[in-house]
């Protein structure tokens, strides 16, 4: 007999220790379900696939790393009745985000390691919500045992916004990792898109297609300021991607598939061109060039523009 069967049974016996067996239990039940509902959700499944991919490709090394998703008012709305009885109080932001006032975030924890996320969902995530001003967050599900969102929350709100407006709404994921070939390449070159994004672009022709808008590049930053935060943001008016120099990639994305997506071909075509120079003895003056004109015609042949202020 189970917990549940055998408690009605005593409280159909009449019995009051039943009675708190089974409002016990209810409460035993309501957290399990509560749990399980928030993290069987796909949203939240292609969140901790996405996370647990990028441990598995190396780029999240330790804590390094974080996420975030932009729920959608279904999402939010179905997450609810799961959410703690009593959220944590609000806690100001440097910069206050007005556009996306009201808006549920999904994240990952300060601190937490990309490794375990899968093992405890609610333990190295959670989910926030944005005051309706915009200047605050608190917490709402997740971050058991005092966590607290990831220290780029400023950078990853602050990118929200921008790719919130200019992709006309459509952007909800930012996914920040430290792979190697991309930050090795920013130690290399000068930070700016115009240095990486050719490299990019010429290291694989597949990059004029899924990033021809380039790559951003904000120069080396104290990881986790203000600074930093504003300097991506800036970048992200117009790039998908933008680089943090000596640190790591910071990707945005409709859903998880193309932000992974967007890392892993940057990621590729960083090692490709490390690896085309470190045979070269360190040149980049190899005998097979990309022309401008074929970079163009790339991106012309799936209906994209190439940012040309790049060339
Ligand atoms: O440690 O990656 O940028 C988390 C980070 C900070
Ligand atoms: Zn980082």
């Amino acid at each position: 007999m189970g917990f549940l069967d055998e408690a009605s049974d005593l409280l159909g016996k009449g019995m009051n220790a039943a009675k708190d067996m089974v409002t016990e239990g209810a409460v035993v039940a309501k957290g399990a379900v509560a749990g399980m509902a928030v993290e069987q959700r796909p949203f939240m499944k292609a969140f901790v696939r996405m996370c647990s991919d990028g441990w598995a490709q190396g780029w999240n090394e330790r804590n390094g790393g974080n996420a975030s998703y932009r729920m959608t008012v279904e999402e939010a709305t179905a997450c609810k009745p799961y959410f703690y009885d009593t959220p944590s109080s609000w806690v100001p932001l440097k910069t206050a985000v007005p556009q996306l006032g009201g808006a549920f975030f999904a994240c990952t924890a300060a601190g937490s390691f990309m490794r375990n996320l899968a093992g405890d969902v609610a333990g190295n995530m959670g989910i926030v919500e944005l005051s309706e001003a915009g200047d605050s967050w608190r917490v709402v599900w997740g971050f058991k045992d005092g966590g607290r969102p990831t220290s780029e929350l400023e950078a990853h709100l602050a990118c929200h916004r921008v790719r919130m407006e200019v992709t006309y709404g459509v952007s909800r994921v930012v996914y920040h990792a430290h792979p190697a070939h991309t930050v090795a390449l920013s130690l290399l070159l000068p930070a700016t898109p115009r240095a990486l994004s050719r490299a990019l672009w010429c290291a694989m022709t597949e990059c004029a297609m899924v990033f021809p808008e380039g790559v951003g590049a904000v120069d080396v930053m104290v990881p986790g300021g203000e600074a930093l935060a504003q300097a991506t943001a800036r970048e992200a008016e117009r790039h998908g991607a933008v680089v943090w120099a000596a640190h790591g990639l910071l990707v945005t994305g409709a859903t998880f598939d193309e932000a992974f997506g967007l890392m892993h071909t940057i990621e590729k075509a960083a090692q490709i061109c490390l690896l085309a120079r470190a045979a070269d003895g360190g040149s980049a003056r190899f005998d097979t060039q990309v022309s401008d004109d074929i970079l163009r015609a790339i991106a012309a042949s799936v209906g994209k523009t190439l940012d040309e202020s790049l060339l």
